[in-house]
């Protein structure tokens, strides 16, 4: 029995290889795709999806464009990585781009899919979560048609991912990007499985994990792996908050090998005033999410390249 899988992202280059990798996953039934311009530029990201559909999927999934915009801008320079993948020869190789642009916005696109699909769908968004937020608005009733809720997002240890000016530095990008939504997705029913910084903390791209992928490069897969992170070199002289974990992609594993991580259950609110915003806080009358807070390592790396390999 294969899972339907709607993926909704932000165009990042560990949004895209966990496109690339869903395509690769025989559990897998991806029925729609939507792209969001938070940490990333639109039209770049729209056409890497395209194309890496049309390179390595077998077709039947339209990408739909979202008009959602945030509160807290992601910077600049980690928007620009789609125009990059999007460059790629590999990518380029058939001077066309197949795979369709859908004809509603994603909010709306996710709304149509969710209807349309036969039974539940598991929602997969490795952004932040407007357009889940919008539709919910539009149409509650879309609930009943949700299996559960994938997100990469929030944390509950003291330091965030968030380094801004008038911030305390304690919550995670993909909520602080807008955590009204974040808080409106915590009001619905739905069932909410959260890969925090506690465990994607635990896959930072190393120097290893780039040697294995060269020396593995005549996969085609694994070459476009690495040729993707190449894009996001490592500075290995000092840490900083570019340093470069697989976020997405640990997010996206779990939904193909749900035995990977450790899953513990907390109550939480999302506050969304003041110098804390977007930080997911634990409290006893919050609503309860599923934390994804461990990871093995070893086996995720392995997994991913595996799928890699039969692209
Ligand atoms: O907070 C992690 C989220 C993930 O969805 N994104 C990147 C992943 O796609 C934002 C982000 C945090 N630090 C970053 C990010 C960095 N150093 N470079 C690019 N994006
Ligand atoms: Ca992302």
């Amino acid at each position: 029995m294969k899972k339907n899988i709607y993926f909704n992202h932000d165009g990042g280059v560990d949004d895209l290889i966990s496109l690339f990798l869903l395509l690769q996953m025989d559990n897998v039934e991806l029925t729609g795709v939507s792209v969001i311009p938070a940490d990333c530029y639109l039209e770049p990201a729209m056409f890497a999806s395209r194309k890496i559909i049309d390179r390595f999927g077998n077709g039947g999934v339209d990408v739909a464009e979202s008009n959602s915009r945030g509160k807290n801008p992601f910077p600049k320079d980690w928007r620009m990585h789609a125009f990059y993948v999007d460059a790629l020869p590999l990518l380029n190789e058939s001077g066309k781009v197949i795979t369709p642009v859908a004809d509603k916005p994603a909010h709306l696109h996710i709304i149509e899919t969710l209807r349309a699909t036969e039974g539940k769908t598991t929602l997969l968004f490795t952004g932040p979560l407007t357009d889940l937020a919008r539709a919910l608005d539009i149409d509650p009733t879309i609930e009943e048609k949700v299996e559960r809720l994938v997100w990469m997002g929030g944390t509950f240890r003291e330091e965030g991912n968030v380094h801004e000016p008038e911030h305390d530095g304690t919550a995670e990008w993909n909520v602080f990007w807008d955590p009204e939504a974040a808080a409106r997705v915590w009001e619905s029913g739905i069932e909410i499985d959260l890969v925090a910084l506690e465990s994607t903390n635990q896959v930072p791209l190393t120097l290893d994990v780039r040697e294995r992928w060269a020396s593995e490069r005549k996969h085609i897969g694994v070459d476009f792996l690495g040729q993707c992170y190449a894009m996001v070199p490592p500075l290995v002289h000092f840490s900083t908050n570019s340093t470069y974990y697989l976020w997405d992609v640990l997010t996206t594993a779990f939904v193909g090998k749900s035995d990977l991580v450790k899953v513990q259950t907390v109550n939480s609110i999302v506050l969304t005033e003041g110098a804390s915003q977007g930080r997911t806080a634990e409290t006893a009358d919050g609503r309860p999410v599923n934390v994804v807070y461990d990871v093995d390592r070893d086996a995720f790396f392995d997994y991913m390249t595996e799928l890699a390999k039969k692209a």
